[in-house]
C-alpha cells in the first residue's frame, strides 16, 4: 500500500494549508527506511493528528508507505510500552529498579572507569545503530574512539552496508553512491539485484513503476532466487541459485564482451585494471557458470540481449548482495560491469546501493564503524586520527590506530569474557545477530550490560544492568542522510515521556559523568555544528550544509560551501579519488559458500523481510494495520518441497540449523526455487519462544567487509506434529517472559 498524494489536487492533504489554530505543523523524515521519506506531521499537544507528505518535495514527492503512513497509530505512542526512566540493578541476581539520570550516570562512570583501569581501554565497547541520528553516532564516536581511546565500536550496519562499504572503496576509493533518486527517472534499464524493492524501499520502487507505465521501453531485471513482488513486476526474472550472483555477473559480462558491448573511449580514460578483469572473464569456463547459477540458458540471453543495446543502466541492489561472505566480490562484480558499459557519471546510469536503515548512510559519514572516523576517515591513517585529535582537543597519540572489533567478533569476544563491557544503542542484536545463542552468551556473560532504547521491554533489554531511556522519533530533533546522500533534518513535535532523553544527550552526559571534556552541548544544533565542520575538505564534505540551512530543506552532499547547491550525482567528470584518479576494475576469484547442504541438512534457508514489519518489531509490531498482512512466523518452500515432506500450508514446521532451530508455519508458493526456503528475522522470543530465525544462521563473514552471511545456511524440515503444534504456536509475548 502506497498512500500517494503526488496527484492530488492543491487542498488535499500533502498541501502546506494553513493549519487551524491548535494544530501545529512540522516537517520530520520517516524514521524506517533508508528512503528518507520527508513527512509532514499534524499535532495537536502530544499527539499526531494527520501525516501526509509534500507532493513537490524531495525525496518522495508526496508518497509514503504503510509503515510511514501509520506512525500516528496510537501503539507506538501508548506509554504503557515505552522506557520512560533509567533503570539499574547493581548486582545480576537484583532485579531492575528506577533510577535517576544523576545516579545511573554516575554508576556507569564508575564502572566504565573500574573496568578500563582493571583490564585496559579495549575492554570497554559500544554497539550502535544505523537508526541513530548523526548528531548522536558522533558524540558516540568521540566518547569510545576519542576520549575512552578504543575503536570497539561498531554497529548494525556491519550486518547491513559494509559489503557495500567496501566495495565503492574497492571500485572508487570512497564509499557512497555515485547516483541520486533523480537517476530513477532517467534511467532506460532497471537491474534490481538481490532486493525487493517492492516490499523493502516501496516507494522507490513506486516510482520506478510509475516510469515504467509512462514509458514502455523502460525495462526492469531482477536477480532475486525467489519470485518476490518485486520479480513479479519485472521484464526479466533471474532466478539464480542463492549466492551465485558473481557468477552470473561474470557471465553477462563475457558475453557482452564477446559481443563487443564495451565503452573503450570510458575504460581508457577513466579505469584501470581491465585488462586483467578482462583476461579474468576470458578464463572463465562459461557453461561452469552457468551451472554454478543453476540457470535456463534462455534468460541469460534475454539479460544478455537487453544489455546489448547502449541503454542508460541504473543497478539498485541491498541484502542479497551485501549479506554474504562474497558480498564484496558482488558488489565489486556489478560495479564492474557499470565500468565496461561506461555506465555511470551521467544521468540515470550507475551502480546504486540501496540503504536499509534511516541513517546508515549518515553514520557511515560519522564513521561508527570499528575502522573508521567522521568524515570517511580511518583509524589506521596518521594523519585522519591527528585532524580528528586535534578537532577533539585530545593528546596527539588518543586514537588508537588498531581497528576495533567489528559486530560478530564483538560479541564472540564478550562471550569468551575478553571484552567486559557493552552499550547497546538503538538496536536489538539478540534478535537481528546471527547464532543469537552467542549474543545471549555474550550478554550473560559480560560484566556490564547497558542498554539504550524507547521501548520496553525488548530482548536486549532483558540482559541490561543499566536501561538507559531515549526520547523516539518525534520527540528531538536530528539529522539524517538516506541513500542518495541527502541530508535531511526531522524536527522534535512533542516532549518524550518520563525523562527519556535524545540519544545525543545520553551519550554526552555519560561523557560527562566520566570526566571527559568537550561533551558541553545544549542542543543538538551544536553537535552538527561541530561534525559539520569535522567534513571540511573531506570526501563527504558537509560543512556547507548548515543548521540555518537545513532549517529550510534538505541538501545532498558533497557541500563544500555555505554557497553551495549540493551534488546530484558524482563522478560525472570520469575522475576517482583513487591514487591515480581512475576507478579501478576488481578481479574476484574467491568461490562459494560457506557452509553446504549435506545429508543432515539438505536444504538452504535465506532470510529476510515482510513489508509491514520493521526488523524486530518493537514499533511496527505495536500497529495492528502492519500485521494483518503476515501475523505470524512463516517459512516459504516450493509445493515439490512441502509434498516430500507431507506438509500442507500452514502446518507448523521446524526449520533445524547446525546452530539452532525455530518453528513457523509452511508458507507453500512456487515462487522459490527448490531446495530453498525462506523465513523472516521479525519474530524474535519477545513474540513467542522458539521462532527466531537468526538462532539459525551463520555467523562467517565476508574476509573484507567482515559482513555476516545472514542470506544462507543449511537446514532440515521436520514438520511438527499436530498435537505438539498446538504447545508450540507462537503464543503472545507476555506469556513467555516478563521482560
Ligand atoms: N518493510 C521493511 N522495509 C525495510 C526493512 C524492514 O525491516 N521492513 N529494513 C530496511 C533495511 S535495514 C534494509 S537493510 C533493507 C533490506 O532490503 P532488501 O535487501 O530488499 O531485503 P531482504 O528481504 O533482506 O533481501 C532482499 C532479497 O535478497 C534475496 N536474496 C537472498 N539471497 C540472495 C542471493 O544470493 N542473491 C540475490 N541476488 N538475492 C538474494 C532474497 O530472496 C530477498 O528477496 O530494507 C529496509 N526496508
Ligand atoms: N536473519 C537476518 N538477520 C538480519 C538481517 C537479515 O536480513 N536476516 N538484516 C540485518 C540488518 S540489514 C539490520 S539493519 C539489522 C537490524 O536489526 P536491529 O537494529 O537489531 O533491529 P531494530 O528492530 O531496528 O532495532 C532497533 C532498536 O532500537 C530501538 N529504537 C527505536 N528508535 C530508537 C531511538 O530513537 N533511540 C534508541 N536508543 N532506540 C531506538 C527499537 O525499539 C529497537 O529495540 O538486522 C540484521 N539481521
Ligand atoms: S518508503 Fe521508507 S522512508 Fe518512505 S515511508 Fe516507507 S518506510 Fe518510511
Ligand atoms: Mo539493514
Amino acid at each position: 500500500m502506497i498512500l500517494d498524494s503526488s496527484n492530488t489536487t492543491p487542498g488535499a492533504p500533502g498541501n502546506h494549508d494553513t493549519p487551524g489554530p491548535a494544530l501545529r505543523r512540522r516537517a520530520a523524515v520517516c524514521p524506517y527506511c533508508g528512503v528518507g521519506c520527508r513527512i509532514t506531521a499534524d499535532v495537536v499537544g502530544e499527539r499526531i493528528v494527520n501525516i501526509t507528505a509534500d507532493k513537490q518535495a524531495v525525496p518522495n514527492y508526496g508518497m509514503l508507505c504503510q509503515k510511514g503512513a501509520t506512525l500516528k497509530s496510537p501503539g507506538i505512542w501508548d506509554a504503557s510500552g515505552r522506557l520512560k526512566y533509567p533503570m539499574m540493578r547493581r548486582r545480576r541476581d537484583e532485579p531492575l529498579r528506577r533510577a535517576t539520570w544523576d545516579e545511573v550516570a554516575e554508576f556507569i562512570a564508575e564502572r566504565l572507569h573500574a573496568i578500563r583501569a582493571e583490564h585496559g581501554r579495549d575492554a570497554c565497547a559500544f554497539y550502535g545503530s544505523g537508526q541513530l541520528d548523526t548528531e548522536a553516532s558522533y558524540v558516540f564516536n568521540k566518547l569510545f574512539k576519542g576520549s575512552l581511546g578504543t575503536n570497539n565500536m561498531d554497529t548494525n550496519s556491519r550486518l547491513c552496508m559494509s559489503s557495500a562499504v567496501s566495495g565503492y572503496i574497492q571500485s572508487f576509493g570512497c564509499d557512497g553512491p555515485p547516483t541520486s533518486y533523480e537517476d530513477l527517472f532517467e534511467a532506460e534499464v532497471y537491474l534490481v539485484a538481490g532486493a525487493n524493492m517492492a516490499v523493502n524501499h516501496p516507494v522507490l520502487f513506486n516510482m520506478m513503476r510509475k516510469r515504467m507505465a509512462r514509458r514502455p521501453h523502460v525495462k526492469l531485471i531482477v536477480l532475486d532466487p525467489r519470485r518476490t513482488q518485486t520479480a513479479a513486476a519485472a521484464d526479466i526474472h533471474v532466478p539464480l541459485v542463492p549466492g551465485s550472483d558473481v557468477a552470473f555477473l561474470h557471465l553477462i559480462s563475457r558475453r557482452l564482451l564477446d559481443r563487443g558491448r564495451v565503452d573503450e573511449a570510458y575504460i581508457a580514460a577513466h579505469t584501470e585494471g581491465f585488462d586483467t578483469y578482462r583476461d579474468h572473464l576470458m578464463s572463465l569456463d562459461t557453461a561452469a557458470l552457468l551451472t554454478e547459477c543453476d540457470m535456463d540458458e534462455a534468460v541469460v540471453d534475454r539479460v544478455v540481449e537487453m544489455l546489448a543495446r547502449p541503454a542508460r543502466l541504473l543497478s539498485l541492489y541491498c541484502q542479497g548482495f551485501n549479506q554474504s561472505v562474497r558480498g564484496v566480490d558482488k558488489n565489486t562484480a556489478l560495479i564492474n560491469l557499470h565500468l565496461q558499459l561506461g555506465e555511470i557519471g551521467k544521468p540515470g546510469a550507475g551502480p546504486f546501493s540501496l540503504t536499509g536503515q534511516p541513517n546508515a548512510m549518515g553514520g557511515r559519514e560519522v564513521g561508527y564503524l570499528c575502522h573508521q572516523l567522521p568524515g570517511y576517515r580511518f583509524v589506521t591513517d596518521d594523519e585522519h586520527r591527528a585532524a580528528v585529535e586535534r578537532h577533539w582537543r585530545l593528546a596527539p597519540g588518543s586514537i588508537s590506530p588498531a581497528p576495533g572489533l567489528s559486530a560478530v567478533p564483538m560479541f564472540e569476544s564478550l562471550s569468551r569474557s575478553e571484552v567486559k563491557a557493552i552499550w547497546t544503542a538503538c538496536t536489538n542484536p539478540v534478535v537481528s545477530m546471527p547464532d543469537t545463542a552467542t549474543t545471549r552468551a555474550a550478554l550473560q556473560r559480560a560484566e556490564l550490560v547497558i542498554h539504550q532504547d524507547c521501548y520496553h521491554p525488548t530482548e536486549t533489554g532483558r540482559f541490561a544492568d543499566v536501561l538507559l531511556p531515549a526520547a523516539q522519533w518525534g520527540e528531538k530533533t536530528g539529522t539524517m542522510t538516506n541513500s542518495e546522500r541527502l541530508v535531511s533534518r526531522s524536527q522534535k513535535l512533542f516532549d518524550a515521556p518520563g525523562v527519556a532523553m535524545p540519544d545525543w544527550w545520553i551519550a554526552a552526559r555519560i561523557g560527562r559523568a566520566m570526566g571527559f571534556d568537550g561533551f558541553d552541548y545544549v542542543t543538538s544544533e551544536q553537535v552538527w555544528d561541530e561534525y559539520r565542520q569535522l567534513t571540511a575538505g573531506t570526501l563527504c564534505d558537509q560543512s556547507g550544509i548548515t543548521n540555518a540551512r537545513l532549517a529550510s530543506g534538505p541538501l545532498r552532499w558533497p557541500c563544500p560551501s555555505e554557497d553551495h547547491p549540493g551534488t546530484v550525482r558524482r563522478y560525472d567528470d570520469g575522475e576517482f579519488p583513487t591514487p591515480t584518479g581512475r576507478a579501478r576494475f576488481i578481479t574476484a576469484t574467491a568461490a562459494g559458500a560457506d557452509e553446504t547442504p549435506d545429508d543432515d541438512y539438505p536444504m538452504v534457508l535465506t532470510t529476510g523481510r515482510i513489508a509491514g514489519q520493521w526488523h524486530t518489531r518493537t514499533r511496527t509490531g505495536k500497529v495492528p494495520e502492519l500485521s494483518r498482512e503476515d501475523p505470524e512466523p512463516f517459512v516459504e518452500m516450493h509445493p515439490a518441497d512441502a509434498k516430500a515432506l507431507g506438509l500442507r500450508d500452514g502446518h507448523p514446521v521446524r526449520i533445524a540449523g547446525r546452530r539452532g532451530a525455530a518453528i513457523a508455519k509452511a508458507r507453500i508458493t512456487a515462487g522459490i526455487r527448490r531446495g530453498l526456503v525462506f523465513a523472516t528475522f521479525h519474530f524474535g522470543d519477545g513474540y513467542a519462544a522458539g521462532v527466531n530465525i537468526n538462532d539459525l544462521t551463520n555467523p562467517a563473514f565476508d574476509p573484507i567487509s567482515k559482513q555476516p552471511e545472514l542470506k544462507y545456511c543449511a537446514v532440515r524440515l521436520e514438520p511438527v506434529p499436530v498435537s505438539e503444534a498446538g504447545d508450540s504456536d507462537p503464543v503472545p509475548a507476555e506469556a513467555t517472559h516478563d521482560g
